[in-house]
Formats: structure tokens, sequence, C-alpha cells
């Protein structure tokens, strides 16, 4: 790793979010972009109406962690990326789970690529605060250049503290976030954000993994419908960071503690379900 996860923790603090140069190899960069779309061409069309708004106009491949463990893998496999959302999110009350491990977990895991429209500002946290602890955060794996033409991230600085929801008409103050192809971009969920349209018809994919405390929701079932061969294929700590550790018990006579370690993993995903 050549980069400091101390630095990027510290920018986060102050500013909101942080743009790690160069994190990625190229070829792993080519390969993960040929595969987005790949997935993008062979994938049955998913939303219509219920297409949340902001996902609307732009295209996004949803629950890659069921593809291949690979795209969990570009943030679990990474010691720099494990570190800081070690820092940002992990619950130092989570006795169960030694600390130098995950106890957050991850919300989602989407491909995407901006369309035309302006991705309007907004956080991602569902509430704001000024509070100096996070409790999301997003991750993106940068895979083409994204210049302001071709509708990079924007950011409003500082803003994850201010207790509010984005204030649409702050675009003005946004900064362009210009980021190239192997980048990662770290932004503390509370932040006000969005994106330029892409304007010049080319994709614009980056992977983006967003990443909670144990006990936020999910955005889907990730737990429940993982491929078996998938779940044998995870860690222990990559089961902690699907969610497997911090499942709800089925009554108090299974169990009464929401937060359990590594020991209470089982074999099978279906087990988790009786
Ligand atoms: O792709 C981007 O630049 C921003 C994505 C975003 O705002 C989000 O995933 O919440």
């Amino acid at each position: 790793m050549s980069w400091s996860p101390e630095t990027c923790l510290a920018e986060l603090e102050t500013q909101g979010y942080s743009v790690v140069r160069q994190a990625v190899a190229p070829d792993v960069i080519a390969s993960l972009l040929a595969e987005m779309k790949a997935l993008a061409l062979s994938r049955p069309p998913v939303g219509g109406a219920d297409t949340p708004f902001l996902n609307r106009g732009h295209d996004v491949l949803y629950n890659l962690q069921r593809e291949d463990v690979r795209y969990t893998r570009m943030f679990t496999g990474d010691a720099g990326v494990m570190a800081v959302l070690r820092g940002l999110l992990n619950d130092t009350w989570y006795r169960q789970i030694a600390q130098d491990s995950p106890n957050f977990i991850m919300r989602s895991l989407i491909g995407r690529s901006s369309g035309d429209g302006v991705l309007p500002l907004h956080i991602d946290s569902f509430i704001p605060s000024s509070g100096k602890l996070c409790h999301a955060c997003q991750i993106s794996i940068i895979l083409e250049d994204q210049t302001r033409e071709r509708g990079c991230t924007v950011v409003v600085p500082s803003s994850h503290r201010s207790d509010a929801y984005a204030d649409p008409s702050a675009m003005a103050d946004a900064i362009p976030v210009e980021t190239q192809a192997g980048d990662l971009v770290v932004w503390d969920s509370r932040l006000w954000h969005g994106a330029l349209g892409n304007t010049t018809g080319l994709t614009r994919w980056a992977l983006i993994g967003t990443f909670v405390r144990w006990w936020m929701k999910q955005n889907f079932d990730m737990t429940g419908t993982l491929p078996q061969p998938l779940y044998d294929a995870l860690t222990d700590d990559e089961k902690a960071v699907f969610g497997y550790c911090s499942l709800p018990p089925r009554d108090e006579y299974q169990r009464t503690d929401i937060k359990t370690g590594f020991s209470d993993l089982r074999p099978r995903v279906s087990d988790y379900q009786t």
C-alpha cells in the first residue's frame, strides 16, 4: 500500500471526503471495466417505475456481491481500505469481534455509469448530523477517467457536519472531483454530493461500495440471497462485512444478543433462516 489510511481519515474528518490517487493497478481496472460493460449488456433490465429518483437515467448494476467475490474483495482485500473503514465505522463497544477485524457491514455494492442528466446533491446517510462519528460511507473505485464533461462526482466540502439535508441550490458551491481510472474517492455519506451530467456520450463506470455501521439496514437481502459457493469463499472478516454476525435473532430463545462473533457463523446460507 503506497497511501496512508491516516491521511484519508484526517481528510474525511475535516472535508468529508478524500481522494486516493492511483490506488488500483491498471490491469485490474481494465478487467473490472470490461466486466461492468459486459454485465450491463447481459443483465435483464431492472426497475421501471419504482427506480429510485436518484438512479433514473443512469446505468446501475445492483448486487454485484452476488456475481463474484472479487467485487467485494476490491474493498475487503485492500488493507488500507479496511483500515479506513474500521476507523470510520467500527463500533468500539462491539465486543464479540476484535477491533482489528470489521464489525461494520456493506449496505450495497453497485456499478454506476452516469447518464447525461445531473445527479442532484444528496446525502446517503438518510439522516444528517453534526456529530463527529460517521455512520455510513461510500467508496468509489474509478474505472474510467472522470472529467466535468464526463459527469464527474461533485461535493460540497465539509457539508457532512452541517446537520442538514442537501440543498439543491448549493450545486453552485459544489466542487468537481476530477479523477482518473485507478483512483479511489471516499466520502462520509452525510456529505452533500452528486455528479455533473455526462455529455460525452461515453460510459463513466465506477464500482461503488457503501459501508455502514452494523445496525443499519442493507439495500437488499444480501445475507439470504448469497449463492452458497460465494459464501464458502468468504473469510470470517468478510462474512462479518456481509452482515452474518449482526443478523437479528428470530426470537429470544434463539439468542438475546443482536451482536455475535465468528464462533456463531453457520456453515450454510440457509442455516441463518432456521
Ligand atoms: O457516481 C457518482 O459520482 C456519485 C454516486 C452517488 O452519488 C451515489 O452513489 O450516491
